[in-house]
């Protein structure tokens, strides 16, 4: 029966990702389709949405939060972290017991024993509280072994943010007062509402802070009028821990999840004398409400039906995603002399008001794709790249040339251009 038998999974010998090479072993569950979500690098596509949603988010918090003085951002932003990292980082760093259902073979994906794909950008709290960060933003693209739905995929990106605290720069207190932020007795107890080494005060002053930066955030990401609550939550390295979800399409969707920090966490990265907050956002499930993009698998689309609507904006520019039809785009190119005395720049605009005129709802995109002078000839030509394509039905390259034609017709006789 040896050739009726599921083949075993390719493993090989070695794994290189981020300038870091791996031996893999049994523990290896990488397919070649996470493999290829790891070399599309969606964050350095710079008309990508989740591209300009980083940005947005970035600009907001430099803005917003700097360092005493004012001339520096507060948050340092790390987006160059190795995205194969210890199990020890992702799990055992924050306290992530050892029977935890996120260790499991069937949720993470394994190089070998002892490294994973960051399953969140958590895995990187402990290493950089290590060299001395107090306050940062880590963004990037993580991996779990996730079900793939409309807001699920196997890969998607987070933006962490840790934030600690003096005494002093939590209570804002002037010389001579004094608010403890850590308890005097040493046994004193957890309960549902604080750690055993947090002042009561101290929870307080992080909960109000942690909770208005997510505010603030939210309200500059969606406007104060979109619908917002915040629910309890779990998880090993926060308490107490909450959820942000805001209303989607008449449904609340967790946008994020934070809390604060577990003193342990802090102590084993040899900080003893602060306090913190943390906070792990989706960027897709943000961006899917502010774009109004209707499911998750869009982002790595490499349609230009899609990618065109957010080239060329500003981190802060409003754009609703306009969906886009599921029938291929018939592309075609237009060249053409310029009458003599014309300069390139009177032309593109009416250029393309004429192809949008003529072609009507057949035509999805426009753009000067090449421009050159022949200072031989003493002319000048331009070409455009025309997207055609149809909501209703698959159009024949014979159906795109008639109106081709037409719009070639109209240019000559409106602008008296040459087709080349
Ligand atoms: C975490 O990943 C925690 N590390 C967040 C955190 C950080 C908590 C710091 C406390 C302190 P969670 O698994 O819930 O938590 O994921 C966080 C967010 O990522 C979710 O709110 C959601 O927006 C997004 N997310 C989770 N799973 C997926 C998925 N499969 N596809 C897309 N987005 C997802
Ligand atoms: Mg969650």
């Amino acid at each position: 029966q040896a050739d009726t038998a599921p083949p075993k999974r390719q493993r090989p010998a070695k794994f290189e990702a981020d300038g870091q090479s791996f031996v893999t072993d049994d523990k290896w569950n990488l397919s070649p389709a996470v493999i290829k979500l790891m070399e599309r690098r969606l964050l350095q596509e710079q008309k990508n949405p989740l591209t300009l949603l980083k940005q947005r988010i970035v600009n907001h918090f430099h803005g917003k939060y700097r360092k005493p003085g004012g001339r520096s951002p507060l948050y340092a932003v790390c987006e160059q972290e190795p995205r194969v990292v210890s199990t020890f980082a992702n799990f055992d760093s924050l306290l992530t017991p050892i029977d935890h259902v996120s260790r499991r073979s069937s949720d993470t994906y394994y190089v070998n024993e002892g490294h994973c794909l960051r399953a969140h950008t958590s895995a990187h709290q402990h290493k950089l509280m290590t060299q001395g960060l107090d306050n940062f933003l880590v963004v990037g693209d993580v991996y779990r072994r996730d079900e793939i739905d409309a807001t699920h995929y196997p890969c998607f990106h987070q933006m962490e943010a840790v934030r600690l605290y003096s005494a002093d720069e939590l209570y804002q207190t002037r010389a001579g007062e004094e608010l403890a932020v850590f308890e005097e007795i040493p046994d004193a107890e957890r309960k549902p509402g604080k750690q055993e080494r947090h002042t009561v005060d101290a929870v307080k002053a992080l909960e109000i802070r942690l909770k208005s930066t997510l505010e603030d955030l939210s309200d500059a990401l969606f406007g104060p009028e979109c619908e917002k609550r915040w629910v309890d939550a779990y998880f090993p390295f926060t308490h107490p821990s909450y959820e942000l979800e805001v209303k989607y399409e008449g449904k609340w969707l967790e946008v994020l999840g934070c809390g604060i920090m577990e003193q342990k966490l802090l102590e084993s990265a040899g900080v003893t004398d602060k306090v913190g907050w943390a906070f792990g956002i989706g960027l897709e499930r943000i961006a899917m409400v502010l774009y109004g993009v209707p499911d998750i698998r869009l982002f790595w689309s490499r349609d230009s039906g899609f990618l065109s609507q957010f080239e060329g904006l500003k981190p802060e520019d409003d754009v609703k995603y306009k969906p886009i039809s599921a029938h291929p785009q018939v592309l075609f190119d237009i060249s053409f002399w310029l009458p003599a005395g014309v300069a390139f720049d009177d032309m593109r605009a009416d250029v393309c008001d004429v192809i949008r005129g003529a072609g009507g709802e057949l035509i999805e995109q426009v753009k000067l794709s090449d421009e050159f002078e022949n200072k031989k000839k003493g002319k000048n030509s331009q070409t455009y790249r025309i997207v055609y394509r149809s909501n209703e039905k698959a159009l024949s390259k014979e159906e795109v040339n008639v109106v081709h034609k037409s719009i070639e017709r109209e240019l000559v006789e409106k602008f008296g251009v040459t087709m080349r």
